[in-house]
């Protein structure tokens, strides 16, 4: 339980207490059909390394980093200048489809339910390859006025190894120098209204929002049974069923209005830590460029 009265931040102690309370002391709001009002994350400005380390780190508590990405080239970058640079480049994107059945975008766990969806490869396209030039003009220009057929979605790529140009534009935080060190740099970009469904890693996260912003949802692993995590299918162990976004959501899951979340807006130029294990969920809100930062 000390866990969670340790540092001083807002969002930190509203978490803390709700967690202490339980879903019962928080208010429940009509529009989310009772799903449980999340905290914010904590926000701390640009904070010397060892107080990360001991505020942030040691008790494993997400925070939101402001103003800690100031020298990065790749902030005044644009679109035209990936193109520029990389359009050449062949790269694998996520290509989803809208999934008919459930009223949402197709995702990874699509490919994996225990139930056969004929065929899936249809509606869900994990690895698929194009040229960054082309994926830009398709899924991110012209998927504003609705022209491209189904969403794409460059996730977790690691360009930093073979794009050297492209790293010197990002810089790797110092907040990321934690346990073994990195271990692997993954790029996400795409168009608004990309989801990365409720899921957990083995792996701290420091996860850089480059342009654009995205809404992230966060639940601690104290959390894990009221977020129906997959057990039969081991690659889906680490992923929730519940559709966060779903009208329905608390009657197909109804503990879910049991567990205590916290939740920001990551805006250009920050980062948010989100410690292994956590559960996250993430949904773009522009056209967004990021970078996470996995350590062990
Ligand atoms: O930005 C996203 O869409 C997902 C990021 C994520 O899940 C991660 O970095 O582990």
């Amino acid at each position: 339980m000390m866990k969670w009265m340790w540092g001083d931040g807002a969002g930190k102690v509203n978490l803390a207490r709700s967690l202490l309370l339980g879903s019962r002391n928080m208010g429940f709001s009509s529009s989310n059909q009772g799903i449980v009002a999340g905290a914010p994350v904590s926000r701390v400005h640009a904070p010397r390394f060892q107080d990360f380390i001991r505020d942030w780190f040691q008790p494993q508590f997400p925070v939101v980093i402001e103003s800690a990405m100031e020298n990065w080239k790749a902030r005044s970058w644009t679109l035209d200048t990936l193109i520029k640079k990389f359009g050449q480049t062949t790269v694998h994107i996520e290509l989803s489809r809208w999934h008919k059945e459930e009223k949402r975008w197709a995702d990874f766990r699509d490919l994996y339910k225990d139930k056969a969806l004929a065929p899936k490869e249809e509606i869900f396209i994990p690895q698929y390859p194009i040229l960054l030039e082309d994926f830009i003009n398709i899924f991110l220009r012209d998927y504003e006025d609705q022209t491209a057929p189904v969403k794409g979605y460059l996730a977790q790529q690691q360009l930093l190894n073979d794009l050297p140009e492209l790293a010197e534009g990002i810089e790797d935080p110092e907040y990321a120098n934690i346990g073994s060190g990195i271990y692997q740099r993954n790029v996400w970009l795409g168009p608004a209204g990309t989801i990365t469904p409720l899921h957990r890693d083995p792996y701290h996260n420091v996860l850089a929002q480059v342009w654009g912003s995205k809404y992230i949802r966060v639940y601690a692993p104290t959390e894990t049974e009221k977020l129906y995590p997959f057990k039969t299918n081991l690659y889906l162990r680490n992923t929730s069923e519940v559709d966060v976004d779903a009208k329905d959501a608390v009657q197909r899951w109804p503990d879910l209005q049991k567990a205590v979340y916290s939740e920001c807006i990551l805006n250009a130029g920050e980062m948010i830590f989100i410690p292994k294990k956590w559960w996250h969920y993430v949904k773009s809100r522009d056209i967004s460029l990021s970078i996470s930062f996995w350590s062990v």
